[in-house]
């Protein structure tokens, strides 16, 4: 794997990501089995793919990407972690291993016990491995001595269980992967409209007249949306990016399902305008749109004409609008262009397009949720979108792209640390047993109380919680400092490493697999972006008889925990209709549950805001102003010597699993170990390309974080912002520098310094 930097002519897509799919396919070591599986994803009778949360297009032929591709092949592999690996493989050795190699080993085959002693993993049984769990948790003091990791690939029968044993048991405590991740939106968009979710479906992106992309690289993360976007851009809606990096799938995209597009060469561009703010920046950028929305109202108005805003939706729909607008007013220009890092002029271009379009959508991901102001970020679109009435109407409305395939799901389902109280009721009044009322740990409050030694059992559904997490070195004395840490997992990854004084590993089956229980094969659902609930159904072999699902892991530990009285686990996961049920009554919009999802392609859960009802403490919409952010620095770093970070994804990576060495569309080959860096700004610190620099943070509890290794790279990037990929700088985030509300780690905005290694320049 020769280590290259070479920028990427193409657009996204095209034969690029046909001929990368071929090899991770051809790679995989099930060629054919893998084949057959991509034809079934994300069809009416085959599965959901893994990959991301976006939805479906209904009756399309096959319907997968090139990073589906590579999520599917890596989870259906031939390939085993068996116990003789781990007898060869001492746990201490392991840990010196990368990321990409604990991955590449393959499926994890049996249930495995850490023994201390030896420092290898052991094979145990599935019984013994629930009693071991039944006895750790029979012991604690307190039931909120537990804490349950949820990743968002669960199923919703899953996560159902899930929470019902975790609340069974008595604690709240549900740390879950959206706690990283979209939780800004969750916060603000039930703040703001009364309801944490998107409030478009798939179709309102074929009727739109302008959808604005912030903080978002499709083309890797989500590239299914690159369809939508191009079919948008096509029949001339406008899409405008707001990214901090140029990134190519925003810019241009060829469908590599589309024979004319291949091989005509005819790709799409994608994006009308492209800006790219300085990171944080975006609630500068936005506030500044809606000044000038607010400026040519007045306008307009002044000449006899008729305005912009939305007056009967903001009458009808909306308060607080009066403040709103005295703080917009109040907000310099200086200001404006200062923080976003964007000219006046720019802006106007931007504001010109959101005021000509009729209907008009904002999407988001994490450039927008990962920084310490995400909460106000999201409530200044939201401000945008009601100043013009962009709710509710087709071809209009909010929508945060999720990440992880089912994530919202999950919380629909009730993985949520804090539980609202109609919920709790049904729950309690179907069960017929209490269930506890006060607030549970998120991600960030978890860690720390495993640091606290507060909480002493740590249980994970799927995820990788010690690379995932920020403050890796903290991370891992957190989970240390537990009796008892288990893992449910697919595949080897550092967090089986990073243990508690005791640890399990329980192998499940993935969602590509066939899944047969007692009463025959068995069907799961998960909910997409857009509110739609479906059934997934694998199709492959499972590589092992030993692997269990997740749903039947669940309830072999609660079982062994709770026994049968309250609930009969094992029944459940013999036939998960009934866990449907169970669901049907106890969450709304669920009625009727196994009827509704003989439906082909499933059904809508509804969305109140795009209803006009407004589930808000005001019972409307509600505006929110407020300054923009002081300063996007910690008051320690000062912006002559310090720059800000964002740690993002490459394009072989899906979170802390790594496909491959390559980042294509950025041009990066062979090498992780990257710095993005503008080039004035390399030559203003006295560095070259391929330097080997060090980065420290900035952070004021006086702990050294800090990491090596890492080689500039000359980037289009605004001047004092950097980049390099996650998983690898996590252990510069402090676990404690958060979001305000939101509570996550500020991925996005980490102060750092960075000097240079003596080492040899390499390119
Ligand atoms: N193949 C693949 N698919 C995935 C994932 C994966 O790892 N691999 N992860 C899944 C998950 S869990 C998630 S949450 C999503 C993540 O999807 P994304 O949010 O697209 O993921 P990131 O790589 O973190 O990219 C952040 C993007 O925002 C930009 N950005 C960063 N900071 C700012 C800012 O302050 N302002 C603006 N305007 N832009 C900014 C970055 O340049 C980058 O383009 O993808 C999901 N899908
Ligand atoms: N610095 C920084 N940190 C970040 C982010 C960032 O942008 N920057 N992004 C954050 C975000 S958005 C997220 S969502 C989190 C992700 O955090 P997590 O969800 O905890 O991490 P993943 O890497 O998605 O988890 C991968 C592991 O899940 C297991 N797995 C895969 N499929 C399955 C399955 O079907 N079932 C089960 N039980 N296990 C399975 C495999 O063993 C695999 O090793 O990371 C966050 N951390
Ligand atoms: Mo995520």
């Amino acid at each position: 794997m020769s280590k290259k930097i070479k920028p990427y002519q193409g657009a996204a897509g095209g034969w690029g990501a046909l001929a990368s799919t071929t090899r991770f396919v051809l790679g995989s070591k099930k060629p054919a089995a893998n084949l057959r599986n991509l034809l079934r994803a994300n069809q009416v009778k085959g599965f959901d793919c893994p990959g991301c949360a976006w939805g479906d297009e209904q009756g399309k032929h096959f319907s997968f990407c090139e990073n589906g591709a590579k999520a599917i092949s890596w989870e259906a592999t031939a390939s085993k972690v068996t116990p003789a690996f781990f007898r060869q493989h001492p746990v201490s050795r392991l840990r010196q291993q990368s990321d990409y190699f604990l991955e590449y080993q393959g499926r994890i085959e049996q249930p495995m016990y850490l023994n201390r002693e030896t420092d290898h993993y052991e094979p145990i049984s599935w019984d013994e491995a629930f009693a071991l769990i039944g006895r750790h948790l029979s012991r604690l003091a307190h039931p909120d001595q537990l804490e349950l990791y949820t990743s968002g690939r669960a199923s919703n029968e899953a996560a159902y269980l899930y929470q019902l044993f975790g609340r069974l048991f008595g604690t709240n405590n549900f740390p879950d992967c959206s706690n990283l991740c979209h939780e800004a939106s969750g916060v603000a968009l039930s703040r703001a409209i009364g309801v944490g979710k998107g409030t478009v479906t798939l179709q309102d992106f074929e009727q739109s007249d302008a959808i604005f992309v912030f903080g978002q690289n499709p083309g890797t993360n989500h590239p299914r949306m690159l369809h939508s976007l191009r079919n948008a851009s096509r029949q001339g809606t406008a899409i405008v990016s707001f990214n901090n990096l140029k990134e190519r799938g925003l810019e241009r995209f060829a469908d590599p399902q589309s024979p004319a597009e291949m091989l005509t060469s005819k790709d799409s561009s994608i994006s009308s305008l492209y800006l790219c703010p300085r990171l944080g920046g975006d609630m500068a950028a936005v506030r500044g749109i809606a000044k000038l929305i607010l400026e040519w109202d007045a306008a307009a108005l002044e000449r006899g004409e008729q305005g912009l805003l939305d007056r009967d939706f903001i009458t009808r729909h909306t308060q607080g609008l009066d403040d709103y607008m005295a703080d917009v007013a109040a907000t310099s220009w200086q200001q404006i262009e200062n923080q976003s890092g964007l000219s006046r002029t720019d802006i106007h271009k931007a504001a010109e397009i959101y005021a000509g379009a009729r209907r008009a959508i904002c999407t988001w991901a994490m450039g927008i949720t990962q920084h310490k102001h995400s909460v106000a970020t999201i409530r200044e679109i939201v401000n945008l979108q009601l100043l013009r009435g962009q709710i509710g109407k087709p071809g209009a409305g909010l929508c945060p792209v999720r990440g992880h395939s089912n994530v919202q799901g999950n919380r629909t389902v009730g993985i949520n640390e804090q539980p609202d109280t109609a919920f709790l009721d049904r729950l309690e009044h179907h069960f017929g047993t209490p269930m506890p009322r006060q607030p549970g740990h998120n991600a960030v409050a978890a860690i720390q109380a495993m640091l606290d030694g507060h909480s002493k059992v740590f249980i994970a559904l799927g995820g990788n919680i010690a690379a995932a997490a920020p403050d890796t070195h903290v991370t891992a004395e957190a989970l240390a400092n537990c009796d008892l840490t288990v893992q449910i997992s697919t595949k080897l990854n550092r967090s089986h490493l990073m243990t508690g004084k005791e640890a399990l590993i329980l192998p499940c089956l993935g969602r590509t697999e066939t899944d047969i229980r007692a009463s025959g094969p068995q069907f799961i659902t998960v909910e997409d972006s857009f509110s739609m609930v479906h059934a997934s159904q694998g199709v492959g072999k499972p590589n092992s008889p030993h692997q269990r699902s997740e749903t039947a892991i669940i309830a072999g530990i609660a079982q062994a925990v709770l026994g049968r009285q309250t609930v009969d686990w094992i029944a459940l996961a013999d036939d998960y209709n009934r866990i449907r049920d169970h669901m049907a009554a106890t969450l709304p919009g669920f009625e009727q549950f196994n009827e509704r999802l003989q439906q082909p392609g499933g059904f809508y859960l509804g969305n109140s805001a795009a209803e006009y009802i407004w589930q808000t403490t005001t019972g409307k919409a509600n505006f929110a102003g407020g300054p923009l952010p002081a300063h996007l620095l910690p008051a320690e770093a000062d912006g002559e010597t310090a720059s800000i970070l964002q740690t993002l994804r490459s394009h072989d990576q899906y979170n802390t699993t790594i496909y491959g060495m390559d980042d294509r569309y950025r041009g990066v080959y062979g090498q992780r170990m990257v710095l993005f860096m503008h080039p004035d700004e390399i030559r203003r610190r006295a560095l070259h390309e391929g330097d080997e620099v060090e980065m420290i943070s900035l952070w004021h509890d006086g702990v050294t974080r800090s990491v090596s290794g890492f080689r500039v790279v000359a980037y289009d990037i605004p001047a004092g912002n950097v980049a390099a990929y996650y998983p690898e700088t996590n252990p510069l985030v402090p676990l404690h520098s958060t979001g305000d509300d939101s509570h996550t780690p500020t991925s996005k905005s980490i102060a750092v310094l960075i000097r240079k290694q003596e080492n040899q320049r390499i390119i």
